[in-house]
């Protein structure tokens, strides 16, 4: 390799280590989605309550809320799975796909909601609201 070849190497290296510096400057990369991943942990506007749905159940398969509060539903499936009120109005996260999750809402009124899976009508669960 001659001297010109080296020095064309050279200056890209150079180029390319600019590059990068700027980009992580710039917070591109895995900077920026730490800090939003930090936001959802801290932030107050999470919901606490939580079922998650994987391999075709339900965890937990009951859970207890306040009236009205927050839940927020996971799918970790390959399979799209919902959370679905059995009276069809009380509540309804929808079809979610592997990963998916949605904030949905416990019925205003106390009592004993059972739910199910709309493409899965077989896993079960219960939602009670105090
Ligand atoms: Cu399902």
């Amino acid at each position: 390799m001659d001297k010109k070849s080296l020095g064309i190497i050279a200056g890209l290296v150079g180029v390319i280590a600019v590059l990068l510096i700027g980009a992580q400057l710039l917070g591109i990369g895995g900077v920026g989605s730490k800090k939003e991943e930090a936001m959802m942990e801290g932030g107050d506007t999470m919901p606490k309550a939580g079922v998650e749905i994987k391999d075709f159940k339900y965890s937990p398969a009951t859970l207890t809320v306040k009236a009205g509060e927050k839940i927020t539903v996971t799918n970790k499936d390959v399979a799209g799975h919902s959370v679905t009120s059995d009276d069809g109005k009380s509540f309804d996260s929808g079809v979610l796909s592997q990963d998916q999750s949605i904030v949905i809402t416990a019925p205003a009124v106390a009592g004993t909601y059972p739910f199910h899976c709309t493409p899965h009508p077989s896993i079960k669960g219960t939602l009670v609201v105090e």
